[in-house]
């Protein structure tokens, strides 16, 4: 039957494919919770660990899983954006969370033509732990990033699969195997520090997750960010298992990843959804990517951007009229402490306190 389904995959054009039949994920109670413990887990997960660790949780019938892979950035180059923010490359054309459903939707499909089975279908969203799943499969190892790097794609793979009712007979994986050797190049590259030196990472130092969280980004994280409006993807870029993905020949115009940041500020609801709603990085909506940009602004010290960046201290938005604060900051310290001193009175105490921070910070 594997050999059957993976020829299917083929026709279909899925170059990446894997099975596993393990569905009992409890082995990795301790490693979840002990994160958890130490806050170095995200929001964006499911919050009750047991949901997480047993497939039949999101499918009851489930037996087997039909893992896939599909790789995104081939030739990719990180454009240059002097005064642009900038997206992740796994936010490059359209949003990999339908792309994936549609193939593993067609996958299923076809392999009905055949077997007749049952499955549901999952990428990124459900409560399970698609690497761990994946790497079962036999999709790939982790890298020391906790990306899932397979031996031919690398890890610019974004990952997917079927839980299913077939009986299909596994090669289960389930071990981890040190790829990475002595190599720390990731660990040294990260902007943030958030690649731990034991293995996994602090999602609340990386990157990709301050673009993404509405919490409050604390002012020592602000730089490294630098000028990123969503993701961040430097661990893999460093990466020598991306070399030869990244050499590849491309037709791909990366520069759509940059971000007219003068644009955005001025952009409706609306105009922000019919430009950018297609994309998997615009899913936390227009005021995370404006606050993003006020710390981009801030960071590339775009001057000329002052005016612009001055009228969101009338933003309905607390959030932004915070980083707007920051941005003026670092623009122009005096010009902006003055303004702030002036507007203070009629803002609220949260307000009122964050200003009063960036002050004593020395902004
Ligand atoms: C929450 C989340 C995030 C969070 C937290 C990331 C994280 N590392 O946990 C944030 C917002 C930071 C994030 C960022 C990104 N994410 Co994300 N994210 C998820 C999500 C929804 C859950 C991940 C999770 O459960 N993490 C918690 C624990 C379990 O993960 P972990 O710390 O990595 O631990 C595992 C391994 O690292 C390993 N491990 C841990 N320690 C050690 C030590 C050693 C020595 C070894 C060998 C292994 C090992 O075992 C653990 C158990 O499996 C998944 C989708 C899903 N449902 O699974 C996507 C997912 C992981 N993300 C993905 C992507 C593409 C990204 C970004 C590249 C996006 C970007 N360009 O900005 C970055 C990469 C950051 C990074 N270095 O991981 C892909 C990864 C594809 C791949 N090839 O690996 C996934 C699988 C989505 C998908 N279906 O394609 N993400
Ligand atoms: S995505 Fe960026 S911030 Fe996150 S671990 Fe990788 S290099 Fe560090
Ligand atoms: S950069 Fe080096 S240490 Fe990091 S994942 Fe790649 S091979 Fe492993």
């Amino acid at each position: 039957m594997k050999q059957k389904i993976t020829e299917i995959a083929n026709l279909t054009g899925i170059e990446i494919i894997g099975f596993t039949n393990v569905l009992d994920y409890t082995y990795l109670y301790e490693f979840l919770d002990n994160r958890t413990q130490r806050g170095h887990n995200s929001e964006f997960e499911e919050p009750d660990i047991n949901k997480r660790l047993d497939a039949r949780n999101v499918f009851q019938k489930c037996k087997s899983i039909i893992a896939i892979g599909v790789p995104y950035a081939e030739g990719f180059k990180k454009p240059d954006a002097n005064d642009k923010g900038l997206l992740s490359v796994s936010s490059y054309g359209e949003d990999y969370h339908k792309k994936l459903g549609a193939l593993l939707k067609k996958l299923a499909e076809e392999i009905k033509k055949d077997i007749n089975f049952e499955y549901e279908i999952c990428v990124d969203t459900s409560p399970l732990i698609d690497r761990e799943i994946c790497k079962n499969a036999g999709l790939g190892s982790y890298g020391k990033n906790t990306l899932l790097i397979n031996d031919k794609f690398g890890s610019f793979i974004n990952l997917g699969y079927l839980l299913t009712d077939l009986e299909i007979e596994c090669d289960n994986r389930t071990n981890n195997i040190n790829i990475c050797g002595d190599c720390n190049i990731c660990v040294k590259s990260c902007p943030n520090g958030a690649i731990l030196r034991k293995g996994g990472i602090n999602a609340k130092r990386c990157i990709s997750y301050l673009t993404q969280t509405k919490n409050y980004i604390s002012l020592e994280y602000r730089k490294n960010m630098r000028n990123q409006i969503y993701g961040c993807d430097v661990c893999q870029i460093v990466c020598p298992k991306n070399k030869i993905n990244s050499q590849k020949e491309t037709n791909q115009d990366y520069s759509s990843l940059l971000i007219d940041m003068e644009e955005l500020m001025q952009m409706s609801n609306k105009e922000f959804a019919s430009k950018y709603g297609y994309l998997a990085g615009s899913w936390r909506g227009k005021t995370v990517w404006k606050r993003n940009a006020l710390i981009a602004i801030g960071n590339l010290g775009l001057e000329s951007m002052f005016k612009t960046v001055e009228n969101e201290l009338n933003s309905p938005s607390d959030m932004i009229k915070i980083y707007a604060a920051w941005c003026l900051m670092k623009l122009n310290k005096e010009k902006a402490s003055e303004i702030l001193h002036n507007s203070m009175k009629y803002e609220n105490d949260t307000i009122r306190s964050e200003y009063m921070k960036l002050a004593e910070a020395g902004l």
